[in-house]
């Protein structure tokens, strides 16, 4: 298959694009590298300094004889995304294309505003682009399961089906989010609805839970072929978080009791979630949503996890509880449905104890250049901004 990958340069994108690579698909990568730019704003790295991706794509041809292609530019230049669609004709497009961070999202009314631009306009221009050059194509858009918020009911994949005054209807599952970056994936939702409903586009919205992980069958081939991993405040998620804190020795930071619940996988499924969704498209004018996380844990089962993790490795881990930066629920009801890639073929990877060993003891080898004053989180939700 022709796939292109949006955002082909960041922590998912990167991983995804090796993997579809080495299976023989014909891979063309999209970056701006905001991400990187994002770092340098905030003075963060991640955990293992990244080579450009200039270089990892030559390493790749070096070292396995195949080629991705690359192309630099903005999803917001529609001329460009125009360009993209009509000479390469994906048959599937993963996109992965937008800002990523919920703090990132909330530390001024600047960042508000353009995490939602980006996003929104980034996708609408995804979606004009495949009607105009390749309506056939199946596109995957990477949503997310803090779409929906904590509801006091079931979550469902995606639509719920009402009853009202003696009628019913299945509509889209009302959503209830958690910053203005997840308000921006709630806006993509029904854009890409009605694109399916009017234009008869193909589309599966991927409502991903936390991602963990740092490997990769792929991205263990070589040392220049592994991904963004952060551990500060602002991109680091919760797991990867804690394994960085507890092999530096410093206690865990569960933010308020830690009774907060999500749904949680391991990066290895992401690809394959996506390698699934690619393989088996969707009808013409579907709009599919699948939650796509394996497990649900709280933060503080979490943390309890990684601190047995860090004690067996010999590092007595302690927890803290720090005042929650975020407005959010953390005593709440949480039962999410996550069958439909389990239907098509999922077969997870779950946090095992040697699935958390195996990442602790990575994380441990290269963590002498973790600055340790990107762990407390500095962006506080009920600031004014
Ligand atoms: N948390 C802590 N301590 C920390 C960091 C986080 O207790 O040091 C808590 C947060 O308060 C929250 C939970 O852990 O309740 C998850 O936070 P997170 O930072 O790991 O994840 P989140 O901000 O929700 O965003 C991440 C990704 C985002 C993706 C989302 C999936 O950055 O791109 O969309 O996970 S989900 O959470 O299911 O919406």
């Amino acid at each position: 298959m022709r796939i292109l990958i949006l955002g082909g340069d960041g922590y998912l994108g990167w991983p995804t694009a090796i993997h579809f690579s080495a299976r023989g698909d014909d891979v063309l990568v999209i970056d701006n590298f905001a991400k990187r730019r994002w770092e340098l704003e905030e003075g963060i790295e991640p955990l293992v300094k990244l080579p450009t991706l200039h270089l990892r794509v030559k390493r790749w041809r070096e070292i396995t004889g195949k080629t991705i292609r690359m192309e630099v530019g903005d999803l917001q230049n529609h001329r460009f995304v125009y360009g993209i669609f009509e000479k390469f004709q994906p048959d599937a497009i993963i996109h992965y294309g937008e800002q990523p961070s919920a703090p990132y999202s909330m530390q001024s009314r600047e960042s508000a505003v353009y995490t939602q631009v980006n996003n929104v306009v980034g996708n609408l221009n995804v979606m004009f682009a495949i009607q105009r050059h390749c309506p056939e194509a199946n596109l995957i858009k990477l949503g997310t399961m803090g779409e929906y918020g904590t509801p006091n009911i079931d979550i469902e994949e995606g639509w719920l089906t009402v009853n009202y005054n003696g009628r019913t209807d299945t509509m889209l599952y009302p959503k209830k989010p958690q910053s203005f970056y997840h308000l921006s994936k709630v806006h993509d939702s029904p854009n890409l609805e009605f694109a399916c409903r009017v234009w008869g586009l193909r589309v599966t919205d991927l409502n991903q839970g936390v991602v963990y992980g740092i490997d990769t069958d792929e991205t263990l081939l070589h040392a220049d072929f592994r991904t963004s991993f952060h551990y500060d405040d602002v991109f680091g998620t919760v797991l990867n978080r804690f394994m960085v804190q507890a092999a530096k020795g410093v206690p865990l930071t569960v933010y308020g009791t830690g009774e907060q619940t999500r749904g949680f996988l391991n990066i290895r499924d992401t690809i394959a979630c996506v390698a699934l969704a690619a393989d088996n498209p969707g009808a013409h004018g579907d709009f599919r949503v699948f939650n796509q996380f394996t497990e649900q844990f709280s933060v503080m089962q979490l943390a309890e996890m990684v601190a047995t993790a860090g004690r067996r490795a010999g590092i007595d881990v302690h927890i803290d509880h720090v005042e929650n930066p975020r407005v959010e629920q953390e005593k709440h009801y949480y039962n999410a449905k996550h069958s439909k890639l389990v239907e098509l073929g999922l077969n997870p990877h779950l946090l095992t104890e040697q699935a958390l060993d195996a990442m602790f003891a990575v994380v441990r080898a290269n963590c002498y250049h973790v600055d340790e004053g990107f762990f407390m989180p500095r962006i506080k939700w009920a600031n004014r901004i």
